[in-house]
């Protein structure tokens, strides 16, 4: 997954490089800082000694020593001050910064903190909000492994109007199944089965009477299309789109690797994140959206608080795929993509 939200300790991640929230002097401190001097050993701090400093939001690079990571990247986020002084731009320039760092080097992977998160008072939400902008803007143009560290869940917090409006719209949308008996269950599914079944093939079982030269070629339409696979199907909506591969597999938060895989097997299987991702780059709606689930064997649930947030983006026009992950991730459910 070219971004993911992770929660540990950006000392034991290993990657190519992990980003430090440091200060001007690049001389260490506490924080994050303090946990990736101390993990590296003092040779970091004498490599550290001879860059003379660093300005805020530009970066610099250095070995990663006793570190997992091979490289630490330094950057100096800034200071909150009530949000009028230009912090937004200075983060956003951190991460940009240090992105292009790793791109002259070649890496491959990089592993981010909360700039400025901590002791530079950068409101938490805020912070992410530019950190995911930023990181989901380069990887729209590059190939890059990128994980946001977020170190404690409960410092994680979605912007207060988005958190209370999913919540709002779970609490319309979602079934809780264990209340329910075996008997209701039962019949709860024979629903589902019946719904399915009366919109897979509207056209073929409730032809329009006026059309008929219509309705056959609309039959021979849904005969090609119900014996196309995923993988197939997931091509020509690409071509339909105007969209070119890459664009489509970095707008679902989807490796190169993945993609060429059922790119080249048309019998691919995949799971329903990944399908799911495509339906948010390829901006399906909801039931185009259904019907893409359909070809590889999934269903919208309303037993599924992953689906309901996911289907709560749909319904908003809101295709983002890093900030749905950032949704999800703060819902505790799994995040789209590989
Ligand atoms: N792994 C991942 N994230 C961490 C870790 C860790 N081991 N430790 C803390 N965080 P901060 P800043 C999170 O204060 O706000 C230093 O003294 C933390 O929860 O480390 O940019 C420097 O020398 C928070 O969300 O960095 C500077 O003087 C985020 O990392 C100053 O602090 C950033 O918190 C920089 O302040």
């Amino acid at each position: 997954m070219p971004l993911e939200i992770i929660r540990n300790d950006i000392t034991q991640v290993h990657v190519d490089a992990i980003v430090n929230a440091a200060n001007e002097s690049l001389l260490g401190g506490g924080g994050v800082d303090g946990a990736i001097h101390r993990a590296a050993g003092p040779e970091l701090l004498a490599e550290c000694r001879t860059l003379g400093g660093c300005k805020v939001g530009a970066a610099k690079i250095t070995k990663g020593y006793r570190l997992p990571a091979k490289y630490v990247i330094h950057t100096v986020g800034p200071v909150w001050r009530g949000g009028k002084s230009n912090e937004e731009q200075l983060l956003a320039d951190c991460y940009r910064n240090s992105l292009a760092l790793a791109r002259e080097h070649d890496l491959e992977s990089i592993a981010f903190p909360l700039i400025s998160s901590g002791a530079f008072g950068y409101p938490k939400d805020k912070a992410l909000k530019v950190a995911i902008a930023e990181i989901g803007d380069f990887l729209l143009q590059h190939e890059l492994t990128v994980y946001l560290v977020v170190f404690d869940r409960a410092s994680f917090t979605l912007s207060e109007k988005l958190f209370s409006s999913i919540t709002e719209y779970i609490d319309d949308n979602y079934i809780d199944l264990h209340p329910i008996d075996d008997r209701n269950r039962r019949e709860l599914v024979c629903m589902q089965e019946a719904a399915f079944y009366e919109k897979s093939m509207p056209q073929a079982s409730m032809p329009a009477p006026e059309a008929p030269l219509k309705r056959k070629r609309k039959l021979a339409d849904v005969m090609k299309q119900l014996e196309e696979t995923f993988s197939q199907v997931l091509l020509r909506l690409i071509d339909e789109k105007g969209m070119s591969d890459a664009e489509t597999y970095k707008k679902a938060n989807i490796d190169r690797k993945l993609f060429s895989k059922i790119r080249n097997d048309i019998y691919y299987k995949p799971s329903k994140p990944t399908v799911l991702a495509f339906a948010i780059a390829l901006r399906l709606n909801l039931d185009e959206t259904r019907d893409l689930l359909r070809k590889a064997g999934f269903a919208l649930s309303r037993s599924s608080k992953f689906d309901i947030i996911v289907q709560y983006f749909i319904e908003e026009g809101n295709y983002n795929i890093f900030e749905i992950n950032e949704a999800l991730f703060a819902f505790d459910q799994s995040l789209l993509g590989n």
